[in-house]
């Protein structure tokens, strides 16, 4: 599930799917690798907001944003056991995304719908903090669960940044829970 912040949705309130494939380099006790690949889509939506001068702009009250983004993470491991551990990870990686309307047409080609001479851009990086926890069972699968907050390095997940507040990025906070099969 994928919580988003951003300017139209100032806390982490509507969730969303999430989907993800991760591979995990876990030999180590305690220093390892992991890959991850996310697919998924956030809404943002504030019926109340009423910005300042809508004649001359038209600043959307909705975005719904499409994204897929790759990452590597080392993780650090605080219990490691023979059947569960415990661990905290920072990752860098990339997002790529698309912003739309409720018509679903892309925000980022409507220009009068951002302060003039911002331009959007639909990739970035990601560093994304996580702490996660497994299970594995005598069978080799188990239970995986995790939260991870994904740092995002761009404000126009929601299509605003001037017109809201330019000084803080928009952001996803991502629980996620998965079955794992040890190999
Ligand atoms: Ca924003
Ligand atoms: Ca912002």
């Amino acid at each position: 599930m994928a919580f988003p912040k951003t300017d139209l949705a100032p806390s982490y309130q509507k969730p969303s799917f999430n989907t993800a494939a991760s591979f995990h380099f876990n030999k180590n006790k305690r220093l390892n690798i992991s890959l991850w690949l996310n697919v998924g889509e956030v809404v943002s939506e504030n019926r109340e907001v009423i910005f300042l001068d809508q004649s001359e702009f038209q600043i959307n009250d909705y975005a719904s944003t499409s994204y897929q983004s790759l990452h590597a993470e080392p993780t650090l491991h605080i219990f490691k056991k023979e059947k569960w551990g415990l661990y905290i990870a920072q990752g860098f990686g990339f997002f790529r995304y698309e912003t739309y309307d409720e018509n679903n047409q892309k925000l980022a080609d409507q220009l009068n719908s951002r302060a003039p001479g911002e331009t959007v851009s639909n990739f970035t990086v990601i560093l994304p903090s996580s702490l996660g926890g497994y299970y594995f069972l005598p069978n080799k699968f188990g239970i995986h669960g995790r939260v991870s907050i994904w740092n995002t390095q761009t404000d126009y997940l929601d299509n605003i940044s001037s017109f809201g507040n330019p000084d803080n990025n928009d952001n996803i906070i991502n629980l996620q829970l998965s079955i794992i099969k040890q190999f």
